[in-house]
């Protein structure tokens, strides 16, 4: 990536950017909701389209101007229409949780009621966590995932709904391995006459490929993230029917947001397109066939996964099966020692507290971008292996630190300019 002219001005800031660029280049990126755009999204995002307001929708703006961002947003709206089979996109949510909190505002009164999935099994923030806008203005509950399974049981899922009959009912999940059965929360939030948001900000790169079941068109709302799976530039998006349009639009502006971030909304067209390419269903199915790989990998260490494996992008090792001492804080720190970075997690019934948690969450977008495969997951899990085994000592994380970087130097990220090599960079 050309920084030069940001050296020449800034030189503090151009080092920390450089910086960042090794770090991302010399490390293994296993945190489930990362992942490394193409050198387009960067392009299309690092661009002037920066430098304007656009309050508003495409034609109908308070600014002058728009000609331009007016052809930018109507191609993204255009684009998240086709990829995902939807009536209506807003594609100006700055981030998921802005999203949903959009949809919250465009279809319930304050004090209604929310149900998503319990954060500590899996969930996320914007689903009703007390100190989240959702918990604050809404009343919140939760279901959960079996303690024997540890997965959601479609029977239980729907007796805690109808004893609490919310009146928005959310699936979709931050930390859960596993398949949602979308038709059963629709039929579940039909019985209920709940309203049903699907949150697909982890899957939503499976979901277009085929991978993974959509929610469209039985939920009411779907929203996701741009950044994980779909491997697009930060940011969100919300699909819903003709019916909501207006409602939903008007939630996000004026409601939520101001200006829209029109260079993000292009490089979410770039990745909308990039994603819409077959080749983008090969790598969908790369990062669950190489998620299954680390996983099946990673149980012949005796190493114990929540749910006992996974079908996605992601799993959760539960610390407790070999290092019952070791917190997932501490264990996530000696593998970012060893240039394996990954976060802590709790894993559903955790005894431990969330800053805590006994389990590393661990997911195969980044490194399945990097043009990785099944034979590269035998030796990350065996990197990680022996990085836990030995228990933090500094040797055998710098021994780990070298074949890392080894590793990484096989399989260049797109950012780092290497055009021939960066097997992902379309
Ligand atoms: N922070 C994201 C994740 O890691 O799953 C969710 O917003």
């Amino acid at each position: 990536m050309d920084i030069s002219r940001l050296k020449a001005v800034d030189p503090e800031i151009a080092e920390c950017v450089q910086d960042e660029i090794q770090r991302q280049c010399s490390t293994l990126e296993l945190i489930a909701s990362e992942n490394h755009v193409s050198r387009a999204v960067l392009q299309a995002m690092g661009s002037v389209l920066t430098d304007k307001y656009a309050e508003g929708y495409p034609h109908k703006r308070y600014y002058c101007g728009n000609e331009n961002v007016d052809r930018i947003e109507s191609i993204c709206i255009e684009r998240a229409k086709a990829l995902f089979g939807a009536e209506h996109a807003n594609v100006q949510p700055h981030s998921g949780t802005t999203a949903n909190l959009a949809v919250y505002l465009a279809a319930l009164a304050p004090g209604q009621k929310i149900m998503g999935m319990d954060l500590a099994h899996g969930g996320h923030l914007s689903h009703g966590m007390r100190l989240n806008a959702s918990g604050r203005n809404y009343t919140c509950s939760s279901y959960g995932v079996r303690e024997d399974t540890e997965t959601l049981d479609m029977d239980q899922v729907r007796k805690t709904v109808l004893d609490a009959k919310p009146d928005m009912l959310v699936c979709g999940a931050s930390a859960y391995p596993r398949e949602i059965d979308f038709k059963g929360f629709a039929e579940i939030a039909h019985e209920a006459g709940a309203l049903l948001l699907a949150d697909i900000a982890h899957i939503a790169g499976l979901v277009v490929a085929g991978v993974h079941p959509s929610p469209l068109p039985e939920a009411n709302f779907v929203t996701t993230t741009n950044h994980k799976t779909l491997r697009g530039p930060r940011g969100g998006i919300i699909l819903c029917k003709q019916d909501w349009a207006k409602k939903i639009n008007s939630a996000v502006f004026p409601g939520l947001q101001g200006g829209p971030l029109e260079h993000v909304i292009a490089a979410k067209a770039v990745a909308f397109a990039e994603a819409k390419r077959p080749e983008f269903a090969d790598y969908a199915r790369a990062i669950v066939a190489n998620a299954q790989a680390l996983a099946g990998e990673l149980q012949q260490r005796d190493w114990r996964l929540v749910s006992g494996g996974t079908d996605n992008h992601m799993m959760l090792l539960d610390l407790r099966s070999r290092l019952p001492e070791v917190s997932g804080h501490v264990a996530a720190d000696w593998l970012a020692a060893a240039g394996i970075v990954a976060n802590k997690n709790m894993i559903p019934f955790d005894p431990r507290p969330p800053m805590q948690a006994s389990g590393i969450r661990l997911g195969t977008p980044a490194l399945t971008s990097r043009g990785m495969g099944p034979a590269e997951m035998t030796q990350v899990a065996e990197l990680i292996d022996t990085v836990l085994t030995a228990a933090g000592d500094t040797d055998v994380i710098a021994r780990v630190r070298g074949t890392v970087a080894d590793v990484c130097r096989q399989f260049p990220i797109p950012a780092d300019g290497d055009a021939a090599s960066a097997a992902a960079d379309a």
